[in-house]
């Protein structure tokens, strides 16, 4: 008897078919995402145990082993930054959670910049509801890795060499895009390796879910608050209503949102006057992927991929998702509806 099995495909073969597939994606860039992953399960070693921390001790305490406990988010940060630091592959890198640029050491071998979002969605992290890391890679502007520096890391979007998220839900998945599609990883932990369940993700033109905290209501501009309403309204030839969907983290809304279609807004605000979200660290890398599946992303009007950054933690606001949805976001914001 022949027994036939499904074709298991781990993220390792799926970084070399598509280094063989795209000459950019060389060996070196393989090399970024395969530590890129290998990070993010250290992190996620430490997020499946979070709901133990009145055991193991509470943050910014000693826990049982005499060990200090560190809030999870410091605690992925550190985790990525040694994980990653360590092989001297990126010269460079900025985290949401430091201040400044961080040089790695031997940074000397490295062409690279990683920009990244340790753990997104922070309110989330002590109540089981999904957070995640999002990355971010651009090459190096000049030639010599040892004068790396901050302006290696201000690329426009655009300049991406690759860019993904991990989301650490009722599963750990895995996505990401070098410019040629999005591709989705499940993380198998009986063997410890993402495997391919998600290939080539296309998101739908058009959605039935929108994303916007309702809850600052009051801190909203009459477009949005417009736009609000009218995804609301009852037209069923345009699939309104629509329903809410709002988790509070980003890469959890947006993930959602990319595999069913949709929009998810965070628009500038009376109290966030230039939007909530950080460009480098939450906007591009989402709106990489967001495009190369098919989808819109701008922060009302301009691409997100074509803004200049001008300092690391830039905010931005930021409509991405469903092209369809997004332009008619757009169209409110603008006033011309
Ligand atoms: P964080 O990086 O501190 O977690 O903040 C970003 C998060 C996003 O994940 C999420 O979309 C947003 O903040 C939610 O903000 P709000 O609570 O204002 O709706
Ligand atoms: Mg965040």
């Amino acid at each position: 008897m022949i027994l036939t099995m499904n074709k298991l495909i781990t993220i390792e073969s799926h970084f070399l078919q598509q280094q063989k597939l795209y000459p950019e994606v060389n060996a070196e860039v393989t090399d970024l995402l395969n530590d890129v992953a290998f990070a993010s399960k250290l992190v996620r070693r430490e997020v499946v145990r979070a709901g133990l921390g009145d055991i193991l001790g509470l943050a910014g305490t000693t826990n049982v082993q005499g060990e200090e406990v560190k809030k999870l988010d410091l605690f992925a940060n550190e985790q990525i930054i040694n994980a990653i630091g360590q092989h001297g592959r990126f010269a460079i890198m900025g985290s949401e959670e430091n201040d400044s640029i961080i040089i790695p050491p031997k940074n000397e071998t490295g062409n690279y910049a990683l920009l990244f979002d340790p753990l997104d969605g922070s309110s989330n992290i002590d109540v089981n509801v999904s957070v995640g890391t999002i990355f971010s890679i651009y090459r190096l502007k000049g030639d010599d890795p040892g004068k790396a520096s901050l302006d290696d890391c201000l690329q426009n979007g655009a300049e991406q060499v690759a860019s993904g998220y991990v989301i650490y839900g009722s599963s750990v998945v895995l996505v990401y895009t070098t410019g040629h599609g999005v591709h989705g990883f499940t993380y198998d932990p009986t063997i410890g390796e993402f495997l391919l369940s998600h290939p080539n993700i296309l998101t739908p033109e058009s959605g039935k879910y929108y994303s916007i905290n309702e809850g600052s209501w009051a801190q909203l501009n009459d477009g949005t608050k417009r736009y609000i309403d009218y995804l609301k309204e009852e037209d069923p030839a345009t699939g309104r209503p629509y329903s809410t969907r709002y988790i509070g983290s980003l890469v959890a809304d947006f993930h959602r949102n990319l595999l069913t279609g949709g929009v998810f807004v965070y628009p500038a605000t009376k109290k966030h006057k230039n939007g909530k979200l950080r460009l480098m660290y939450e906007a591009n890398p989402l709106a990489f992927i967001c495009e190369q599946a098919g989808g819109r992303a701008t922060d009302g009007s301009r691409r997100i991929l074509d803004i200049k950054p001008e300092e690391l933690h830039q905010r931005t606001p930021l409509y991405i998702g469903s092209v369809k949805d997004v332009l008619t976001a757009e169209e409110f914001e603008k006033g011309s509806r």
